[in-house]
């Protein structure tokens, strides 16, 4: 199969079941026919994953059906990820990432994780479900520029807050800048738990993240 249409259809398709070694064969497949890995990923897979996510509220979707996608979306961005992270970009800053304690998602994470990368960011990644003290002890280890939280329940999102109390105790509140997302995250409730930057998707995250140092920069004299 060499037609783009077809191969985004397929993808799209194939990752709404979960079927995972035909997904990474139709990426391979994409990549081969000179498609973008951009296209093959916001055409195709993120909004297969979107439907399965509209599935399951209508209930017609259950965990297992949501597990298998996800690991398929997961398995096309393995091979993904080193094509979107382009090399040789020069040092921006280091952006230490997590999922929040008691979440599981990281699809959106790593995505974000990716592009930054790709953006010339060091990303420092600590998984999923990471607790407060583990955010303090690895930004207290690594000192990066941008901690971000990512949460993807809204039972979860409370755990915003939490780290930021944290940070506050730990006296670490000025020197590192907050960014919050994940799908449930909106620039209201990033203002309300007092953090510093919100984004949407990955490629907002990385022009904030920017922004956000060059301000952090021009108001500390070198
Ligand atoms: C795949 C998936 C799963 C997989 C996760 C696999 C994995 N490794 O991530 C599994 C099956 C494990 C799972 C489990 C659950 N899930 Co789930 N899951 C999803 C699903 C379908 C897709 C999520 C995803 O990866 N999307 C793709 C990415 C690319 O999403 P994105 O939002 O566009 O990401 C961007 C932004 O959020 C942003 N971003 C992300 N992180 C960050 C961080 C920062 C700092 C910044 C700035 C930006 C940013 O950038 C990203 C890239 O552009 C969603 C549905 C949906 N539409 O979101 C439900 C969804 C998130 N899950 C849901 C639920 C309810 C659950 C469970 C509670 C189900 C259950 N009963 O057990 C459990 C919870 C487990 C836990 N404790 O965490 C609900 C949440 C509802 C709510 N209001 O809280 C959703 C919305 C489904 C639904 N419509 O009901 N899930």
């Amino acid at each position: 199969m060499s037609d783009p249409n077809e191969i985004l259809k397929g993808l799209y398709d194939e990752t709404l079941v979960g079927n995972a070694p035909r997904v990474l064969e139709l990426t391979e497949e994409g990549l081969a026919a000179g498609m973008e890995p951009q296209s093959l990923l916001f055409e195709a897979l993120i909004p297969s994953l979107e439907e399965v996510g509209a599935r399951f509220e209508r209930g017609d979707f259950f965990v297992p059906e949501m597990l298998i996608a996800g690991r398929a979306m997961a398995g096309a961005m393995e091979r993904l990820r080193p094509l979107l992270a382009e090399t040789g970009v020069e040092t921006v800053g280091t952006f230490l990432m997590g999922t929040v304690k008691g979440d599981v998602h990281d699809i959106g994470k790593n995505l974000v994780n990716i592009m930054l990368e790709g953006a010339g960011f060091e990303v420092i990644d600590l998984g999923v479900q990471v607790a407060p003290e583990k955010f303090i002890a690895a930004i207290e280890e690594h000192k990066p520029d941008i901690v971000g939280f990512s949460a993807f329940l809204t039972t979860t999102m409370p755990m915003f807050k939490a780290n930021m109390n944290a940070l506050e105790k730990a006296g670490l509140r000025d020197q590192v800048i907050v960014m919050v997302g994940g799908a449930p995250v909106t620039q209201e409730y990033a203002d309300a738990v007092g953090a510093d930057g919100y984004a949407a998707d990955a490629s907002a995250c990385v022009k904030r993240a920017k922004d956000l140092i060059e301000q952090k920069r021009a108001k500390v004299p070198a």
